[in-house]
């Protein structure tokens, strides 16, 4: 019964992540959906990524927590439109969340828009919001355990934002061990370590949004 009734949930969010990217393909928005634990620096990525590259896309980002509009003030505070989703106890995004956001925002003005999921690293992963890329955040604070232990979360992102860099030297935490056990659950994925405090590794994040927004215009 229970797995009847999660079939039924997770065909009803397909058709709702059908719908999105119908949408996001017929008005040119590439749309990128970031996950991680609570406090591994999203939303601090998504100012720095608005500061840096506002003045040459039209970026907005929809922003999901369980309360508060903290996040999408944050985004605002930095010049870009974000919507703020409430999910009041739920541990995940879902298209049909998105998609009531979507009401608030022009897709016809927008290049890129970015999706904070909920800070947790075992629900959104299983949740297709209709983005084109998945990409996690993970921090050197959170120790080197977490990509073996929640695989489920590594195995569907293409691209690993190994945030918090600037840590590395008061902490225990193995670049290299990272990038094995990354390679290990998901070889197509890479993994760029980065700090979104000290600007380290972040042209490298500029560059890889750069690069999908040009193949998404050509296909
Ligand atoms: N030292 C250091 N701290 C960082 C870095 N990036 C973010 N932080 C800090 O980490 C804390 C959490 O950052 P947020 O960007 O709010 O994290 P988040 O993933 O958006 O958190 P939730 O939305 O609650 O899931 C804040 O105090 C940030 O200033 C970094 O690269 N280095
Ligand atoms: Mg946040």
């Amino acid at each position: 019964m229970k797995v009847t009734l999660r079939t039924d949930v997770l065909t009803n969010n397909n058709k709702a992540a059908e719908f999105n990217r119908e949408l996001f393909q017929n008005t040119k928005t590439l749309v990128m959906n970031l996950m991680s634990s609570p406090g591994a620096g999203k939303t601090t990525l998504l100012e720095e990524t608005v500061r840096v590259l506002a003045g040459k896309y039209r970026i907005a980002v929809i922003e999901g927590d369980l309360a508060t509009e903290r996040d999408a003030d944050r985004i605002r505070a930095m010049g870009a439109r974000a919507v703020q989703i409430n999910t009041h106890g739920g541990c995940h995004l879902d298209a049909r969340m998105v998609a009531a956001a979507l009401g608030e925002l022009d897709l016809d003005e927008i290049d890129i828009l970015f999706i904070e999921n909920v800070g947790n690293l075992v629900c959104p992963s299983g949740y297709d919001l209709g983005q084109k890329h998945k990409v996690a955040v993970l921090s050197v604070p959170e120790g080197n355990d977490k990509i073996p232990k929640y695989p489920q979360m590594f195995m569907r992102t293409e691209l690993v934002l190994l945030n918090k860099l600037d840590l590395l030297p008061y902490l225990d935490f193995s670049v290299e061990e990272a990038k094995r056990d990354l390679a290990e659950i998901n070889p197509k994925s890479n993994l760029l370590p980065l700090s979104a405090r000290t600007q380290e590794g972040m042209h490298e994040w500029f560059f890889w949004i750069e690069g999908a927004y040009l193949k998404w215009l050509q296909q």
